[in-house]
């Protein structure tokens, strides 16, 4: 009797040791401790043995059961803590080895051009205006002189709401608004989403941003024009960096000039980028028409002004060799991240 329960506990205890997951450890549990378990049925053998030899074989007995019992918990714990799913087992975490580093967000690209001509205008004087981009026709275009009939009217062109409301197409609209409220000077600039029925491609977005500055005053004439959008591409693109003034058109100015920057790939001398022109269009500008201060009720014979507008996405496209206005808006991170 005595060797046999010295054998059942040896037994035990080397399955014990040798069990590589919880639930083997059950099953030596249930074999040896269960209701009809070899340890379990030894014990309850002991009531047939002769009255002197029981109370020592119960202790052994019981030391043997108890063993047993202390060696599963102990096992137990060793492999929670190997697997991980103790709460601070020993093992769970090394606390030497290096953290993993949270990601830290950044600026959108057009976020960040856009502060950063908002800085080069403001540091000129220009204040920063802010208006709806759900517009009536008239701030839209009755108000800037654009024809009833002028194309950019047309449904293809504008997205229209409902009762003769629309999405702004560009941002003078603002502008408009502002020197309603206040008389001149005005000297202001202002930035935000304009919408367009277009179709995305790589040079189209129905939606984009576009930034455009207003200068009323008395006096004011194309030089003022001239020396400010020559100072602001310099800021941007760099002191090297050359300006060519186009004649142009638009209704809302009169003369009107479209602005072209030096190549920033090839100098000027022409490539692939400039078309071979050595010149890129960044923006349009010209002299506020005397119909826009009629609309607004300012006497165009006492006050003159110059107004500019820009696309945000060109620019930065320019500036950062983007080729596709869509990655703007597709928010993969793998462009975003390499801002
Ligand atoms: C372009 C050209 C331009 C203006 C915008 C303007 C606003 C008022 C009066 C007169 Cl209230 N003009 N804005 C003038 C010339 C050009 O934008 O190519 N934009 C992307």
């Amino acid at each position: 009797m005595e060797s046999q329960l010295e054998e059942l506990r040896s037994r035990a205890l080397s399955e014990i040791s040798s069990a590589s997951e919880t639930k083997e450890l059950e099953s030596v549990q249930i074999r040896y401790l269960g209701r009809k378990g070899r340890l379990t049925a030894l014990v309850r053998g002991l009531g047939g043995l002769p009255e002197k030899d029981r109370p020592r074989l119960g202790r052994l007995a019981n030391a043997a059961k108890r063993s047993v019992e202390e060696a599963l918990r102990s096992r137990r714990a060793e492999l929670a803590a190997r697997k991980g799913d103790s709460p601070v087992g020993e093992g769970r975490f090394d606390v030497t080895l290096p953290g993993t580093r949270p990601r830290i967000g950044r600026l959108h690209p057009l976020t960040r051009v856009l502060d950063e001509i908002i800085e080069i205008f403001s540091s000129l004087g220009f204040t920063l205006e802010e208006g709806p981009e759900i517009e009536s026709e008239y701030y839209n275009f009755d108000a800037l002189n654009i024809p009833a009939d002028h194309p950019a009217r047309d449904m293809q062109d504008t997205l229209y709401l409902k009762n003769g409301l629309l999405l702004r197409t560009h941002t003078s609209p603002v502008q408009v608004r502002v020197m309603e409220k206040q008389p001149p000077p005005v000297r202001m600039i202002c930035a935000g989403k304009v919408y367009r029925a277009d179709t995305a491609d790589a040079s189209h977005s129905p939606m984009f941003h576009q930034i455009e500055g207003l200068m009323v005053d008395r006096g004011v004439s194309f030089t003022d024009l001239k020396g400010v959008l020559n100072l602001f591409a310099t800021r941007c693109f760099g002191p090297r960096v050359k300006t060519r003034f186009r004649a142009s058109f638009f209704p809302f100015t009169e003369p009107s000039a479209e602005v072209d920057i030096s190549c920033l790939v090839c100098g000027g001398r022409g490539c692939r980028v400039c078309g071979s022109s050595g010149w890129l269009e960044i923006l349009g500008a010209g002299m506020v028409d005397p119909e826009v201060f009629k609309a607004v009720g300012y006497d165009h014979r006492v006050y003159s002004g110059y107004a500019f507008g820009m696309g945000i996405e060109r620019i930065a496209m320019l500036r950062h060799g983007i080729n596709d206005i869509r990655l703007f808006f597709d928010n993969d991170l793998r462009f975003l991240r390499q801002f």
